[in-house]
């Protein structure tokens, strides 16, 4: 486990218009982790399909993609010790019902289909969907110079 794992992080549609951005964002920092790459996008129906290429067939996905379409979406990548799992934890259940006080999704979340934000399952999601959703150019290298007050 390093500390430059990376994961990647949106806040869907859901999120921004109910002007959730920063309280998202500030979940990350406020933690301890490093923003490497943000920017503000509408997804193609192309970019989901291969974004979730696993549930691509299922019954929810023509709705479920629909909705990503649905309006600008906040894509973001964030490094630092196990950043991946940490940061399933930060988000909570995917179902918010299921989703505990404190985290993401149970703090902002009611429904499954509108769960506010998405972050990556495992390393190697991680890498490919950073990879989908941003060019190499677009993740800043930068120290972060409170690590040492985070990190022992
Ligand atoms: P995750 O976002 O926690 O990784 P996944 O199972 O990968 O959860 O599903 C992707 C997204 O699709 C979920 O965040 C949720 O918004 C939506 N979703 C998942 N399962 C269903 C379903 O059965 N009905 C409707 N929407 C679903
Ligand atoms: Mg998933």
């Amino acid at each position: 486990m390093t500390n430059t794992e990376r994961t990647f992080i949106a806040i869907k549609p859901d999120g921004v218009q109910r002007g959730l951005v920063t309280k998202i964002l500030n979940r990350f920092e406020q933690r301890g982790y490093k923003l490497v790459a943000i920017k503000m996008l509408n997804a193609s129906q192309e970019l989901l399909d291969q974004h979730y290429a696993e549930h691509v067939g299922k019954p929810f996905y023509p709705k479920m993609s629909a909705f990503m379409r649905s309006g600008p979406i906040v894509a973001t990548v964030w490094e630092g010790k196990d950043a991946v799992q940490q940061g399933r934890k930060l988000l909570g259940a995917t179902n918010p019902a299921d989703s505990l006080p404190g985290t993401i999704r149970g703090d902002f979340g009611i429904d499954l289909g509108r769960n506010v934000c998405h972050g990556s399952d495992s390393v190697e999601s991680a890498n490919r969907e950073i990879k989908l959703w941003f060019k190499a150019e677009e993740l800043v290298t930068y120290e972060q110079f409170q690590a040492k007050w985070i990190y022992e």
